[in-house]
C-alpha cells in the first residue's frame, strides 16, 4: 500500500458528513442504546421479551463494537511492509488512538454495568469503528511525516496535554457512572462527583477534550474530521442525557449543564 492523498481526503470528507448526518439526526431523537432504549421501548410499547430477544450483554457488545477501533490500525501497522514503527506517526497512532482503544476494548468492556445493548446499533457501531480506525491508522502508517521538531511544536505539547486530561476525566466519569450501581442493577441514579457537579455529559466531555488534543497534537485532516464527528454524536447524546435527569428527578441541580461546563 502507498499514500494516496485523495483517499484520506475523501475518507476524511465521508466522516465529516457522517457526523453532521448525526447531528442533524440525533438532535431530535436520541441514540437507542441505554436510557434511550428504554424511552423509545416505552413508547413503542414494545414487551419486554421481545425487545431483549434482539439485544446482547453490554460487556460482549461493548468489546465487539470496539475491537476493530484497536484491531485494524494495530495490523496495518504490524503487515506494513517494511515495517515502519519508528516516525512519530506511528508512535502517537500507537500511543495515543491506540492506547485509547485498547482500554475501551479490553478494559472498559469487562468494568460495564450497563443494560444490554441492541444488535443492530452493536452493527453499525462495529462498521464504524472498522472504518475509522482503518482511516486514522492508513493515515499515521502510510502518509504521515513531521518535521524533526515536532515535538518541541506547541501544537505537539498541547495536544498531547489536552488529550490526556480528556482521558482522565472520561475514565474518571465513566468509573463514577459505574459507582451509581451495585452488579445487577439496571437502574438510573443522579451522577455525583467529579465533572458531573457542573455537566451530565462529563464522560462525554472528555472524550471530545480527548480527540481534540489528538487532533491538535497530530495536525492532520483525519484527526480533525474524527474529532468533530465525536463532537456531533457525543454532543447530541449529552443533551438527551441532561432533559432525561431533568424530567425524572425532581431535584436535579438545575446549574449543571449538558456538556461543557457553565456554557452548555
Ligand atoms: N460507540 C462511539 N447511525 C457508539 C455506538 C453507537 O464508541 O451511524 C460512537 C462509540 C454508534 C456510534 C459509536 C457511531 C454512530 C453510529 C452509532 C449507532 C448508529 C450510528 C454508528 C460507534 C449511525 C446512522 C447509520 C443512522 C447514521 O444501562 P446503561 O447502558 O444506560 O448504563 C450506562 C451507565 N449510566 C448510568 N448508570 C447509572 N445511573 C446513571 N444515571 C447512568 N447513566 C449512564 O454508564 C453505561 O453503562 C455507562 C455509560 O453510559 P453513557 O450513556 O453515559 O455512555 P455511552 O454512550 O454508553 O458511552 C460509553 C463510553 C463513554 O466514555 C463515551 O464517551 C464513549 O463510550 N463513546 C461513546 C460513543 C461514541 C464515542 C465514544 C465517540 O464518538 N468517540
Amino acid at each position: 500500500m502507498q499514500c494516496s492523498p485523495c483517499l484520506v481526503v475523501a475518507l476524511s470528507g465521508v466522516l465529516v458528513a457522517l457526523g453532521l448526518l448525526i447531528l442533524g439526526l440525533y438532535c431530535h431523537t436520541p441514540t437507542r442504546y441505554g436510557k434511550h432504549a428504554e424511552v423509545a421501548a416505552e413508547e413503542e410499547q414494545q414487551p419486554l421479551r421481545e425487545q431483549q430477544r434482539r439485544h446482547l450483554p453490554a460487556k460482549c457488545a461493548w468489546f465487539l463494537q470496539e475491537l476493530p477501533a484497536f484491531l485494524v490500525p494495530a495490523l496495518l501497522l504490524a503487515l506494513r511492509s517494511p515495517p515502519r514503527f519508528a516516525p512519530l506517526g506511528c508512535r502517537l497512532l500507537v500511543g495515543m488512538f491506540c492506547g485509547h482503544y485498547f482500554h475501551r476494548t479490553f478494559i472498559y468492556s469487562f468494568l460495564t454495568r450497563g443494560r444490554p445493548f441492541p444488535l443492530d446499533t452493536l452493527l453499525f457501531g462495529m462498521l464504524f469503528c472498522v472504518y475509522n480506525g482503518f482511516l486514522q491508522g492508513y493515515y499515521m502508517v502510510y502518509c504521515a511525516e513531521y518535521p524533526d521538531d515536532w515535538c518541541n511544536d506547541i501544537r505537539f505539547t498541547s495536544g498531547i496535554l489536552l488529550f490526556l486530561f480528556g482521558m482522565g476525566i472520561n475514565v474518571h466519569s465513566d468509573f463514577l457512572l459505574r459507582q451509581l450501581r451495585k452488579p445487577g442493577e439496571l437502574t438510573y441514579k443522579i451522577p455525583q462527583g467529579g465533572l458531573f457537579v457542573y455537566v451530565s455529559g462529563a464522560n462525554f466531555f472528555g472524550e471530545m477534550l480527548e480527540w481534540f488534543g489528538y487532533a491538535i497534537a497530530t495536525w492532520c485532516l483525519p484527526a480533525f474530521a474524527f474529532a468533530l464527528f465525536t463532537m456531533c454524536f457525543v454532543g447530541p447524546r449529552a443533551y438527551h442525557h441532561h432533559r432525561y435527569y431533568l424530567r425524572k428527578f425532581i431535584g436535579y441541580p438545575r446549574s449543571r449543564k449538558a456538556l461543557i461546563p457553565f456554557i452548555f
